[in-house]
């Protein structure tokens, strides 16, 4: 782990160099409109340290890794997601992840699949 890495986009926005639509922020965690979204309610979030990814994270900071599950829930409620919402962590480049800060996407307020694509 290291707190920041210079060439990282989302170390970047939690260092507020890069600019993010924020719904919500805590000492350890950020939460931000994802660029692309998904579906009509499509946030990511982020541990303001940098880890390159979920397994990355819990093995070092488990207690923050817990507070991203609390902060997406609010996240979805304040959303008005009561019917449900996805949760992803995509890891490693095979699991589609293409940004290596780790990040939750939440995702919700559409139909889901499954699988996934
Ligand atoms: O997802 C990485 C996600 O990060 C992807 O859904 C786009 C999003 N993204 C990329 N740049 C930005 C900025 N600048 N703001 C907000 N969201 C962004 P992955 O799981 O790595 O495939």
């Amino acid at each position: 782990m290291i707190e920041s890495s210079p060439d990282c986009l989302f170390c970047k926005i939690v260092a507020g160099e890069i600019p993010a639509e924020v719904v919500h922020a805590t000492e350890s965690t950020l939460a931000f409109r994802d660029v692309d979204p998904q579906a009509p309610t499509h946030v990511l979030v982020i541990p303001a340290s940098h880890y390159r990814d979920a397994g990355d994270l819990a093995l070092h900071e488990p207690a923050t890794a817990a507070e991203m599950l609390v902060v997406a829930a609010e996240v979805a409620e304040k959303a008005g997601l009561g019917d449900g919402y996805r949760l992803v962590f995509n890891t490693g480049a095979g699991g589609g992840q293409v940004v290596f800060h780790a990040h939750l996407h939440v995702i919700g307020g559409r139909p889901m699949g499954w699988p996934p694509g």
